[in-house]
């Protein structure tokens, strides 16, 4: 099992998408460890983005990021990390699939509504930064013998 961080950006809490976006990580069978509604300073920003300090479209996507409150949400699940960057679609909302959240609620290219960590290690890092050591919820999910095949053939 993987943990993964994804933030509905303030695009997406705006035009109150959080529900729905949440709920396609759901019905994939995704499970939600944490989940956070906050704004975001520029120091969390700083170092959250800090692989994009020397872009240029960096001021702007930090500016973006703080204006509005996000919603963080950590999701755990089988190769969950590879698993939401897909169900996210590719960065820019006019170049993504049908189907992606981006491809189907996005169309810009700066305002793409979901961060989702790039790989476990950024995702280790990530779920550091937004819900410290202690703030994601252990819990079994009842329906984990029937999301998974954990029963190994008995069924
Ligand atoms: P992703 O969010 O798909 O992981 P990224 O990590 O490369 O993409 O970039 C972080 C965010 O920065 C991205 O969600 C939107 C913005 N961004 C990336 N490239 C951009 C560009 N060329 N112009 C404007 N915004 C960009
Ligand atoms: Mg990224």
């Amino acid at each position: 099992m993987e943990t993964t961080l994804v933030l509905v950006k303030p695009d997406g809490v705006q035009r109150r998408l959080v529900g729905r976006i949440l709920a396609r990580f759901e019905e994939k069978g995704l499970q939600v460890v944490g989940l956070r509604l906050r704004m975001l300073d520029r120091p969390l920003l700083e170092r959250h983005y800090g692989a994009h300090r020397s872009k240029p479209f960096y001021e702007g996507l930090v500016a973006y990021m703080a204006s509005s409150p996000v919603v963080a949400v950590a999701l755990r699940g089988k190769n969950a990390v590879a698993v939401v960057r897909k169900m996210m679609g590719a960065t820019f909302g006019s170049k993504a699939e049908p189907g992606t959240i981006r491809g189907d609620f996005a169309v810009s290219d700066g305002f793409n509504l979901v961060h989702g960590s790039d790989s476990p290690e950024a995702a280790a890092k990530e779920l550091e930064l937004f819900f410290g050591a202690d703030g994601v919820v252990d819990w079994r999910p009842g329906d984990m013998e029937w999301v998974y095949d954990v029963s190994d053939g008995a069924r």
